[in-house]
């Protein structure tokens, strides 16, 4: 029984550690990735990745159109294989992402399959698992080998290929990007360290019946993850918004037994603090994680205060550890065991031809 999520909770626990062997390895890499880049002129960039990859590849694609201003989107690779004209114009030079821990997930690896038949352009694999299938079909590969689990749910491997995707853009916008992240795994531990005990109040509150995860930009696809991360570990309702589509129906949700999670963007916090603060007062137990609680008006709210100083785009990975932990501590509470999630393997493969 004390062995109830000890691969889960040791992946949560050592992501520091292994985001300094992530970037360690980038650096090794990223003068052959600023080559890569030059060789080609690439008008858009398509991310793609299932569940998980998927909610990386949301946050990877907006993240890289911000920094380097060229086109990205995001598709779930099932989209990209089974519905390609609704994603390749004739005439645009693409560039694939895709994203897998694994490596071995038959829609992603269809998927790139489907776009060398629909597309001119070249592949880069962010991956778990350099010696994949995946990997040996790209023409890049991004690697971050020692985030591989032995768990189900994607922790420690996720936050490693966000922390291969923000140094991937940063990269190509000229950023120096081994520089720019390399405060990620102190403060990282530093929430962990700070805010344990709060992870395991908010997971272990009995009164809690469902959870909303609010995040814009870079942090839409953090808050999916953390929905997902909820869903797979404890089983509970959970789900994930643009904070101000929010007030546009899903909030009619909200009571005493919801809580209202804020992934709060420096640059419009007084928004998204302006909805938190509405939630809370319509009952909800409210939580907003930014990086400081200075300039804001926070009443009602509880906080997490991330520390880092980063811009926005930097400290888009570091919301995630705490909300993790929440999801473990919130498994663990209902008798679950977080290592091995309901009905889930650790990787979906299909007939390729018949998805
Ligand atoms: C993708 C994925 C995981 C999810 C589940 C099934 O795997 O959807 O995100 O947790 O276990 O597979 P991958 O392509 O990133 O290996």
């Amino acid at each position: 029984m004390d062995d109830l999520g000890k691969h889960t909770y040791h992946e949560i626990q050592s992501q520091p550690e292994i985001w300094v062997r992530t970037l360690e390895g980038f650096n090794t890499q990223k003068k052959d990735l600023t080559s890569f880049w030059r060789n080609q002129s690439v008008e858009q960039l398509i991310f793609t990745g299932c569940g998980s990859t998927y909610y990386l590849s949301l946050s990877a694609a907006q993240l890289f159109q911000s920094l380097v201003r060229v086109q990205a989107l995001a598709k779930p690779a099932s989209e990209l294989v089974l519905l390609p004209d609704h994603v390749y114009l004739p005439g645009i030079r693409n560039m694939l992402v895709a994203i897998s821990r694994s490596g071995e997930t038959t829609e992603t690896i269809e998927a790139v399959r489907a776009f060398r038949e629909n597309s001119e352009g070249t592949v880069i694999t962010i991956t778990c698992s350099s010696g994949s299938t995946l990997a040996n079909q790209s023409d890049f590969i991004l690697s971050a080998d020692s985030a591989q689990e032995v768990s189900i749910a994607q922790t420690r491997s996720f936050s490693s290929m966000a922390v291969l995707a923000e140094a991937f853009s940063a990269q190509l916008a000229g950023i120096d990007a081994s520089r720019a992240l390399s405060s990620l795994p102190s403060i990282a531990r530093g929430i962990l360290d700070r805010h344990g005990s709060q992870a395991k109040s908010i997971g272990e509150d009995g009164s809690i019946e469902r959870f909303f995860f609010l995040g814009s930009g870079f942090l839409y696809g953090i808050a999916q993850e953390a929905m997902l991360k909820m869903k797979e570990m404890s089983l509970s309702n959970s789900e994930a918004y643009h904070p101000l589509e929010f007030r546009h129906g899903p909030m009619s949700m909200v009571n005493k037994s919801a809580c209202v999670v804020g992934l709060v963007s420096e640059k419009i916090a007084a928004n998204e603090l302006a909805l938190l603060r509405q939630m809370s007062k319509l009952g909800a137990r409210t939580i907003a994680l930014l990086d400081s609680v200075e300039k804001f008006d926070v009443s009602g709210l509880e906080t997490i205060e991330l520390h880092s100083s980063l811009s926005d785009w930097a400290r888009t990975v570091i919301y995630l550890p705490f909300l993790q932990l929440t999801a473990f501590h919130r498994a663990i509470s209902h008798g679950l065991d977080p290592d091995h999630p309901t009905n889930l393997d650790a990787v979906v493969k299909l007939t390729p031809g018949n998805l």
